[in-house]
């Protein structure tokens, strides 16, 4: 059996973006602690500038105790319209080297470039490439990691910030994931960080020294990634379709159903369970299907489009009976129904936007405090 070819994952991740922004655009600030966010009083920090940051003023802190260990500190209002802007300058910078890119937020990404479009031989080389571009085109800053796989690209691209570059051999990887303290495992979030330091694991090598079943007995189904990722061992594709394109339901019926009577409270209860659905993943859609399968097995797809987001469970429920009425015609009986809607408002800048609501979340928040 031949082994499949090492794959070469990048991470990139921007240096202090926020603030690296406010400071690229207004002169003024460059050189001086800043804090992008709500301000002194109410708000919270969403980043702060690496001259504030010596002085410990972190994201998500609340302005005041920013103040107080920085009272040089200037706070800037946050323009997220500008940062979704270089958000996307700098992807299409990446789909230059590769389609496989998965964002997890504004200002980070995943890039396979195994099989990238330069064919550049070195994950190393297209890290490179990609932070001069970044830097020419944006006069801004990244840092990035490259590896053979996700975790430790990512883990990577944080060691030698801001403007860094590390790369993580397959060799150097067990060395490297020893050593690393517990707090910087990627995936290893602060609750469990803690938890670990209570069994005395500070380290990469202390986790190592615990069993996957003991790991799983502690951790639940995490130990098992714990297990594997201490170990360099993380096959996590680089998931460049995350994005959302539908949401659907479908219901199996207990018996074929052929009539408008029967079908419709069936319809009735689906809608319900379906506006559920809309209304907790918060996306609609521009488009409403329905879909029938026959009991012959024929599946039917009709579907209905509006130029705005369908939003109210009323006009779902007429577009559904208004399909499912033009269409009895089309079977004698049915023996599953379903409902899906798609072109969802989050599809396009899902990820993107997901930075951007929490921020803006935490903002209002503040404002009605
Ligand atoms: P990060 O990449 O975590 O931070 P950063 O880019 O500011 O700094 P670093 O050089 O360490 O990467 O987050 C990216 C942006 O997301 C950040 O500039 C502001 C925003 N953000 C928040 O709004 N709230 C938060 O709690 C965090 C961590 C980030
Ligand atoms: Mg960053």
């Amino acid at each position: 059996m031949i082994a499949p070819a090492m794959r070469k994952i990048v991470h990139i991740d921007m240096d202090a973006f926020y603030a690296s922004v406010e400071q690229r655009d207004n002169p003024a600030l460059r050189g001086k602690p800043i804090a992008v966010g709500g301000g002194e009083n109410r708000g919270v920090t969403t980043t702060a500038s690496y001259e504030a940051r010596k002085f410990g003023v972190r994201s998500a802190m609340p302005g005041y105790m920013a103040k107080k260990l920085c009272p040089q500190l200037i706070f800037v209002p946050p323009r997220f319209k500008i940062y979704q802007e270089i958000s996307r300058q700098v992807r299409s910078i990446f789909q230059e080297y590769t389609d496989l890119i998965e964002p997890l937020s504004l200002d980070e990404a995943f890039l396979d470039v195994s099989n990238n479009k330069h064919n550049i031989p070195y994950g190393m080389e297209v890290a490179k490439q990609i932070m001069q571009r970044v830097y020419a085109e944006t006069q801004l800053t990244c840092s990035a990691g490259v590896s053979y796989c996700k975790f430790l690209a990512k883990v990577a691209s944080g060691f030698k910030k801001p403007n860094g570059l590390t790369v993580i051999r397959p060799d150097q990887a067990e060395a490297f994931l020893e050593k690393l303290a517990i707090g910087d495992f990627f995936g290893v979030g602060k609750v469990t960080a803690a938890k670990m330091r209570n069994l005395g694991i500070h380290t990469g090598a202390d986790l190592k020294q615990f069993s996957k079943l003991d790991l799983a007995r502690h951790f639940g189904k995490s130990g098992r990634f714990y297990f594997d990722i201490v170990r360099g061992k993380d096959d996590r594709p680089v998931n460049a379709s995350r994005v959302r394109k539908s949401v659907g339901i479908e219901r199996t019926l207990e018996e074929d159903l052929a009539s408008m009577d029967d079908i419709e409270p069936i319809l009735i209860n689906l809608i319900d369970k379906f506006y559920l659905r809309l209304q907790k993943v918060d996306n609609f859609g521009r488009t409403i299907s329905l879909k029938l399968k026959t009991s012959d097995f024929q599946i039917i797809n009709r579907s209905v489009s509006k130029d705005y987001f369908i939003k109210t469970k009323e006009e779902i429920s007429r577009l559904s009976l208004i399909l499912l009425e033009e269409n009895l015609d089309s079977f004698d009986s049915i023996r599953l129904i379903g409902l899906t809607a798609s072109n969802l408002e989050k599809e396009q800048e899902m990820l993107q936007n997901q930075q951007l609501e929490l921020d803006l979340k935490e903002l209002k928040n503040e404002e009605e405090e």
